[in-house]
């Protein structure tokens, strides 16, 4: 299925940052094998000239989220430190725009769309549809996914460029189940024209 990108649409890069790689803080199992397609949609993006969007975790020391403060993760994504540094092997174009997001203690946000400008920026540029990839399936990638659709942009989602924390075993599966019941359409970066 050959789907051609214009500028309508931008690509939505989420929290492909080392504590979420193997090795990393809260590791996603194959967190990096998102890499490589999240790098060729981006190379697709960049060559039309077309937005991209990379999200981060970018978390205070005492973030809600860490188990020391009764959340539930270890400590991980905290602002300035090489565990939220986006992976090195990933090739943002040199206009991405980066959306940091859960900044304050007191806060999660599972969601790019959850008290950043993210939503006016999309809507500035006149996109109506947003091509989602990254980590991880079953918390950032769901809820940026259920955002987008709430704030009615069309989604597209690349089902090879996300991976699930898989806390419980099928928890990434139903989070995809639930994005396309939402309307997310599943595609690969191959579809991508
Ligand atoms: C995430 C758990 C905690 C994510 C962020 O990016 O999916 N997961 N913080
Ligand atoms: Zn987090």
């Amino acid at each position: 299925m050959a789907i051609t990108v214009s500028p309508s649409d931008a690509l939505i890069i989420v929290d492909v940052q080392n504590d979420f790689l193997p090795g990393g803080a809260l590791a996603v199992p194959e967190g990096d094998r998102v890499v490589e397609p999240l790098n060729r949609a981006a190379a697709l993006f960049e060559a039309k000239g077309l937005a991209v969007f990379a999200t981060r975790d970018w978390h205070p020391e005492n973030h809600c989220s860490f188990k020391a403060q009764g959340g539930p993760w270890p400590p991980h994504c905290v602002a300035g430190t090489p565990g939220a540094a986006f992976a090195p092997s990933l090739r943002l174009p040199t206009s991405t725009i980066v959306i940091s997001k859960a900044t304050t203690p007191e806060r999660d946000a599972y969601s790019g769309f959850q008290g950043t400008e993210l939503a006016d920026l999309l809507r500035r540029r006149g996109v109506k549809r947003v091509v989602v990839g990254g980590l991880a399936t079953d918390y950032c990638v769901l809820n940026t996914v259920k955002d987008a659709l709430a704030h009615g942009f069309q989604v597209l989602l690349l089902t090879d460029a996300i991976r699930a924390v898989d806390v419980k075993p099928g928890d990434g599966d139903a989070a995809r189940a639930e994005m396309e019941r939402r309307g997310a359409v599943p595609i690969t970066v191959a579809d991508l024209a």
